[in-house]
C-alpha cells in the first residue's frame, strides 16, 4: 500500500467514524443526571413526609397505616401491594409504616416494572404502559359511583336511607377521571352513555407524556424549550395560570352567556348543581345543605340562608339526611372537586356527570334548568 492510498484510507475511516459518532449521539438521548432526578423528586409531593397523606395515622396506637389505606399512603405499603417484599401480589397483607413516602424503590423495582394493569374501585381492570401503572394504582380513587347503588338499593329515589353517610370518590383520582366511562369512576346514570378515556392529542395522551415522574410537573415543550408544553396547540397558554382558560369547542356548557375555559364551565355547572341540591333538600327533606372544604364536607345549613357559616361547618353538624337521588348528586359534586385537574384529565366526562345530576334533581324539584349542554359521548 503506498503512502497516498494509505492516507486516503485513513481519511475514509476517519470520516466513517466521525459520521458514526455523530449518528449515535443524535440517536441516544442523554441520560438525565441523577442529581437532577433527586432534586426534582425531593421537591415533589411524593417526598413530602409532613403531608397529611403520610402522617394521618401518626397518632394511632400503634402508629400504622391500616392495610385498606396502605397501598397509597405508605411507600412501604405499596411495596407490599405489588409483592416486592415477597408477600402476595395485588394485596396489602400487613399494616404499613407511617411517614413512608413514595421513594425511588416504590416505582423502581422488578415487580413495579412489570406492573401493567390497574384494578379500579368499580372493578374494571385497565392496561397501562410500563411505569404508568403505578401512577394508576395510587391515583384511582377509593370508591366508584356504583357504591351509591350498592348502599341505597331497596329505597325509593326520594326515600331517606337510614344511617346513610356521604359516599365520596376520595382524592386525586386522576386516572379514574382520565379513563372516564371506561372505569366508571363517577356516578353514571342508567340509560346514559359516558365519554371514555380522554384521547386529547398526540404527545399528551398518557400520564408520563405530560408529567415528569420525578418532579410531577409538566414536561418541557418538545418543540420550544422556552414555551409551555400546552402552547404547542393551545396558543393562549404562556404559563400554568392560563390552563384554566383553555377551551376548544366553544360551547357555553353552563349557559351563563359566555364561552369560558373548561375549568370555569365546570365550576359554573357545579354551582348550579349546588343550588339544585339546596332546593331539593329544602323542598323534599326540609333541611338545608352546604359544602365546605373540611371533612366530611357536607354540612347542615341550619338557618337555610344558602351559605355555611363557621359555626355551621363543624363536624357535629355533618349533613346526614340522604336519599338515593341526593347520594348520586353529592357523589358527582365531590368528584368534580377533589380531583383538581379534572378539567385537564377529562373535562367533558366531568361535565356529563354534573349535567346528569342536575337533570336528575330537576325531575324531583320540578324545575328544569334551561340552556345547559351535555357533551356528546362519541367524540
Ligand atoms: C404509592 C402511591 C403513589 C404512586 C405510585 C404515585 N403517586 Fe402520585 N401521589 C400519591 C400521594 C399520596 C400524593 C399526595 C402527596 C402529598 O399530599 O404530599 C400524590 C401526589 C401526586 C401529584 C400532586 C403533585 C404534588 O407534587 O403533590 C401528582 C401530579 C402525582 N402524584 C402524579 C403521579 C404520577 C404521574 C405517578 C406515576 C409516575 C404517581 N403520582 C405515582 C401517591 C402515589
Ligand atoms: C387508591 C389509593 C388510595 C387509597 C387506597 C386510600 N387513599 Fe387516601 N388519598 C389518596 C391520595 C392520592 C391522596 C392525596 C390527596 C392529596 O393530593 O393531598 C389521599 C388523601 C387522603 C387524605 C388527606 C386528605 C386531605 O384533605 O389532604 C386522607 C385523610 C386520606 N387520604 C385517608 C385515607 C384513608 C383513611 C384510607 C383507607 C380507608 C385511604 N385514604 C385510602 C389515595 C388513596
Ligand atoms: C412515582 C414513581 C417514580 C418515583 C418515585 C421515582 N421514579 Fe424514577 N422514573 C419513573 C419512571 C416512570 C421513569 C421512566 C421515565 C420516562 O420514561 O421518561 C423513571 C426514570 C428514571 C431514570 C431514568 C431517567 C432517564 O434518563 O430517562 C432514573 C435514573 C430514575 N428514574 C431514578 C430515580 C430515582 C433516583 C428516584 C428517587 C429519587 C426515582 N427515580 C423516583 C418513576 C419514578
Ligand atoms: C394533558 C396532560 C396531562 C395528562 C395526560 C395527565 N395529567 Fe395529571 N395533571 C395535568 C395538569 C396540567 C395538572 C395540574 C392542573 C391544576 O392543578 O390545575 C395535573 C394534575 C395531576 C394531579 C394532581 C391532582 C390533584 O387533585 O391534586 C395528579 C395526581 C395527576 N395529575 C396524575 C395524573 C395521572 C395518574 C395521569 C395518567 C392517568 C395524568 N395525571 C395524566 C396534566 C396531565
Ligand atoms: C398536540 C396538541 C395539544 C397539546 C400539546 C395540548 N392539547 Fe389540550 N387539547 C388539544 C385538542 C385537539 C383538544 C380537543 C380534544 C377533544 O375535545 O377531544 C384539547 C382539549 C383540551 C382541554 C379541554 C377543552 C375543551 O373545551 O374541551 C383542556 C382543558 C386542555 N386541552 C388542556 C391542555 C393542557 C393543560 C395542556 C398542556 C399540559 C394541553 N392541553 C396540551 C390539543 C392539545
Ligand atoms: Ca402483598
Ligand atoms: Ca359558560
Ligand atoms: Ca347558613
Amino acid at each position: 500500500m503506498n503512502k497516498r492510498v494509505f492516507i486516503g484510507f485513513l481519511v475514509v475511516v476517519f470520516a466513517l467514524l466521525a459520521g458514526w459518532i455523530f449518528y449515535i449521539s443524535s440517536q441516544t438521548r442523554q441520560p438525565i443526571p441523577m442529581q437532577k432526578i433527586s432534586v426534582d423528586w425531593w421537591g415533589s409531593g411524593h417526598a413530602d413526609v409532613k403531608s397529611e397523606s403520610f402522617t394521618h395515622w401518626n397518632e394511632e396506637d400503634p402508629p400504622q397505616v391500616p392495610p385498606t389505606c396502605g397501598k397509597c399512603h405508605s411507600g412501604n405499603g405499596f411495596i407490599d401491594y405489588i409483592g416486592q417484599d415477597g408477600s402476595a401480589a395485588m394485596s396489602v397483607d400487613q399494616p404499613a409504616a407511617v411517614e413512608s413516602v413514595v421513594t425511588c424503590t416504590v416505582c423502581h423495582s422488578e415487580k413495579a416494572d412489570t406492573l401493567t394493569s390497574v384494578k379500579f374501585p368499580s372493578g374494571s381492570e385497565v392496561n397501562f404502559n410500563q411505569g404508568e401503572a403505578s401512577c394508576g394504582a395510587c391515583h384511582s380513587g377509593l370508591d366508584a359511583g356504583s357504591k351509591v347503588d350498592a348502599s341505597a338499593s331497596g329505597y325509593g329515589d326520594d326515600d331517606l336511607v337510614p344511617d346513610a353517610s356521604f359516599i365520596t370518590p376520595h382524592y386525586s383520582f386522576s386516572a379514574a377521571t382520565w379513563l372516564g366511562g371506561e372505569t366508571h369512576g363517577g356516578y353514571e346514570y342508567a340509560g346514559k352513555t359516558y365519554i371514555g378515556r380522554f384521547e386529547h392529542a398526540e404527545g399528551v395522551q398518557t400520564c408520563m407524556q405530560c408529567h415528569d415522574p420525578h418532579s410531577l410537573q409538566m414536561r418541557e415543550n418538545p418543540v420550544d424549550k422556552n414555551a409551555e408544553l400546552c402552547a404547542v396547540c393551545h396558543s393562549n397558554v404562556t404559563g400554568f395560570a392560563d390552563y384554566r382558560n383553555i377551551y376548544v369547542d366553544g360551547i357555553d356548557y353552563d349557559a351563563d352567556g359566555s364561552v369560558e375555559g373548561m375549568y370555569h364551565e365546570i365550576e359554573g355547572l357545579r354551582n348550579i348543581l349546588m343550588q339544585s341540591m339546596q332546593q331539593y333538600t329544602k323542598d323534599k327533606l326540609g333541611v338545608g345543605i352546604g359544602w365546605a372544604d373540611s371533612f366530611p364536607y357536607l354540612f347542615i345549613d341550619t338557618n337555610q340562608d344558602g351559605t355555611l357559616s363557621q359555626e355551621e361547618a363543624v363536624f357535629p353538624n355533618a349533613y346526614k339526611a340522604f336519599t338515593p337521588r341526593l347520594m348520586r348528586a353529592t357523589f358527582n359534586y365531590q368528584f368534580s372537586i377533589k380531583e383538581l385537574a379534572g378539567y385537564v384529565h377529562n373535562g367533558k366526562y366531568v361535565v356529563q356527570l354534573l349535567y346528569d345530576s342536575i337533570t336528575d334533581l330537576s325531575t324531583a324539584i320540578g324545575k328544569p334548568v334551561a340552556g345547559l349542554t351535555r357533551p356528546a359521548s362519541d367524540d
